[in-house]
């Protein structure tokens, strides 16, 4: 299908690596999306590094741009995405944002991952969850949380695949009629748990993604998935399922060469987090091939 748009992304830069932008905007354009990139950081490396070095852009800065956009009528978006934000007055900002681009495209989608942490950890500061749960979430019209991101937006704790389905009836509740819960771990697997609200107060359909999990630490993962989730959930709008298998499949492609690459480099891929190969994937990016089927419940 060769439905496009023109996708709003803020989200980080790193000069070195792939993760925020710099895994989002070469996918999404490989779709056929026109992509404006924020750069809301400017890193050297992303911060899973031993240091690292740069400038963060704040709220003034952000409606700078979005003002001088606007001046000349450059404000026009089908999708706004965005990913990692570090500040409350940030993410305020971006809350505006997405007011000033509905007034323009009352069509807006806006496709949120909701990134604050991992594995029980939070990486934000603390008083973006509640921004997060009590603002953000009802304006997104998708969410792709991670399991850990899912408890805090709902207070619910994810102990099981079916708590995984009752998080995102609470979350759709709120609005977002696409929920897609990116991972949860279960043993040797990554669950992806899929929800789709086509018409408020009727049940969501849902399915599953079983994904063996490979034994290594990726980083910008979690934002490609989300930059393919929005690229072919727009050209398949009445088949999550099937937007999300291709977007996994493109990540387990992606993924298995990432780790031969780095194994016939000398490296052992356990070691530390590995940089995807974003660039040498584009074949899979473009045209993947579905090997993990959704599972509809
Ligand atoms: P975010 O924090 O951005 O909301 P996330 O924490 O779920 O997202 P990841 O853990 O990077 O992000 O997972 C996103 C996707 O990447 C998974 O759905 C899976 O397809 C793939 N993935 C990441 N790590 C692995 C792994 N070790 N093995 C297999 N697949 C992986
Ligand atoms: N670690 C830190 C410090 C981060 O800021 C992030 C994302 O913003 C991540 C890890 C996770 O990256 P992802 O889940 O998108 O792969
Ligand atoms: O989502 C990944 C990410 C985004 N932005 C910055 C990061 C990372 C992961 O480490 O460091 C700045």
């Amino acid at each position: 299908p060769s439905e496009t748009g023109r996708v709003l992304s803020i989200q980080s830069h790193t000069v070195q690596g792939y993760v925020g932008n710099k895994s989002a905007v070469f996918p999404l354009q490989l779709l056929g999306y026109d992509v404006d990139p924020i750069n809301s950081v400017q890193f050297s490396n992303h911060t899973g590094y031993p240091t690292f070095k740069g400038q963060v852009l704040n709220g003034q800065q952000l409606c700078d741009l979005i003002e001088g956009l606007e001046a000349n009528n450059l404000l026009y978006y089908t999708h706004l995405l965005t990913g990692y934000i570090g500040s409350v007055s940030f993410l305020t900002t971006v809350l505006e944002v997405v007011s000033k681009l509905r007034s323009i495209n009352p069509k807006l989608t806006y496709v949120c991952d909701p990134v604050m942490g991992d594995d029980g950890k939070l990486y934000v500061p603390s008083e973006l969850v509640s921004v997060y749960r009590e603002k953000v979430v009802p304006v997104a019209s998708m969410l792709t949380p991670n399991q850990f991101e899912a408890e805090q937006l709902t207070g619910f704790r994810i102990g099981s695949e079916r708590d995984g389905r009752e998080a995102c009836n609470i979350l759709h509740a709120a609005r977002p009629s696409k929920v897609v819960i990116t991972s949860i771990n279960i043993e040797d697997n990554l669950l992806l748990i899929g929800s789709h609200q086509k018409e408020k107060d009727q049940s969501p359909e849902q399915f599953k993604i079983v994904i063996p999990k490979i034994p290594a630490y990726f980083t910008g993962t979690g934002d490609l998935t989300t930059a393919l989730l929005l690229g072919w959930s727009n050209k398949y709008p009445d088949n999550l399922d099937k937007a999300a298998e291709l977007a996994v499949s493109s990540l387990q492609a992606l993924l298995q060469r990432t780790m031969n690459d780095y194994r016939s480099a000398g490296h052992d891929p356990q070691s530390s987090s590995l940089e995807i190969r974003l660039i040498q994937s584009q074949d899979d990016i473009r045209n993947p091939q579905v090997k993990l089927r959704a599972e509809k419940y």
